[in-house]
């Protein structure tokens, strides 16, 4: 007798039959590769999962994958990624989106949504340029440099993303290298299996506009004979974990080390888990406790109509429940 099993997701599972227009040689087609990959081994199925897309090359990847999904608008990828998950926490949200996208226009949303710890993941793709727009200075570029799109070197200088993750409050920090697949979708898959606000920061080549970002550059070629210039945190036994009840000391200790790995760069740059921090409840724990309600049904869970399909969304309840009294 047959017996019903449930559908186990492999990677062709992710695979979208839809016209791509990345530049040949994209970092981005690493970095999709490695979410698809690390969504099956996850035995995530599509409809699981909700990805939300920046502006940009990037953002576009929401297309790429059978997931539910929206493009979102320039710099709001993290509010409408928040709004899903508060609104159904069943779901595996995912943010996607560029440096200029989450890092200018989106960086009061960057910094914000660290304050909140809600548990979701978000991938910043990041290339140091504005790929969409045909190569301009993104916020992650070194004062002083002069990519092939620029007249002259740039005058403004770069926003360490992993230190402002810190500095906001992220509970999980780690950095990726898009033509490391294997290790990135170890990565994704930590960064998802984290109960909180995970921030993925993931060095990508932008063949056509970076000229200085390349791939012979992060392999080191300009390095002397046998230097690395990316490492593997794990490899040299750096423990990033601060367990749930750790004192004040330990977060301080382990903060300090975070910071003087995001702080390396040039013929160093290491990638792995640089914070992973259970000492906080997540946004969905402290509206539970605010909310008798949300608690009981998250919004995805409410009966929205009667029998007769008259609505049932008064919000009287709800006020009454927030009312101070
Ligand atoms: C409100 C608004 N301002 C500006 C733009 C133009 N714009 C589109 S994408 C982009 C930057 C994309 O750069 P990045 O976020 O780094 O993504 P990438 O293309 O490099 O993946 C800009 C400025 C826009 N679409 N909307
Ligand atoms: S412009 Fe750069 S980031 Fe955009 S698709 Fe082409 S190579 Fe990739
Ligand atoms: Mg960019």
């Amino acid at each position: 007798m047959a017996t019903a099993t449930t559908p186990q997701p492999t990677r062709q599972d992710y695979h979208v039959e839809y016209p791509n227009d990345w530049c040949p040689g994209c970092g981005d087609f690493g970095i999709l590769s490695a979410v698809q990959q690390a969504l099956a081994a996850l035995q995530l199925l599509p409809h699981q999962v909700a990805l939300f897309g920046g502006i940009g090359c990037s953002g576009k990847a929401v297309y790429y994958l059978p997931t539910y999904g929206i493009h979102t608008l320039h710099g709001r990828v993290l509010p409408y990624a928040t709004g899903a998950k508060l609104a159904n926490p069943d779901l595996t949200v995912i943010a996607i989106g560029g440096d200029g996208d989450g890092l200018g226009i989106g960086a009061g949303h960057f910094v914000n949504t660290g304050r909140r710890n809600v548990d979701l993941t978000y991938i910043l793709f990041n290339n140091a340029i504005y790929g969409l727009t045909k190569g301009q200075a993104a916020p992650t570029l070194p004062l002083g440099a002069q990519t092939k799109s620029f007249p002259e070197p740039t005058i403004q200088g770069a926003i360490n993303p992993l230190m402002l993750a810190l500095a906001s409050g992220y509970t999980w920090i780690g950095r990726g290298y898009a033509y490391h697949v294997r290790h990135l979708v170890e990565l994704i898959q930590r960064a998802i299996r984290h109960p909180g606000l995970a921030y993925l920061d993931v060095l990508q080549p932008c063949p056509t506009y970076n000229d200085l970002h390349t791939k012979d550059w992060f392999a080191g070629k300009d390095l002397a004979a046998g230097q690395a210039r990316l490492y593997d945190l794990e490899q040299e036994g750096y423990d990033p974990v601060i367990p749930a009840g750790a004192d004040d000391k330990m977060v301080f200790d382990k903060m300090t080390q975070c910071i003087a790995k995001a702080h390396e760069w040039g013929e160093r740059i290491a990638l792995g888990v640089l914070l992973e921090n259970h000492t906080l409840s997540s946004f969905q724990e402290r509206l539970g406790t605010r909310l008798k309600s949300y608690r009981q049904a998250p919004p995805a869970r409410r009966t929205i109509a009667n029998a007769l399909g008259h609505p049932t969304t008064g919000l009287s309840a709800l006020f009454s429940e927030l009312a101070v009294t």
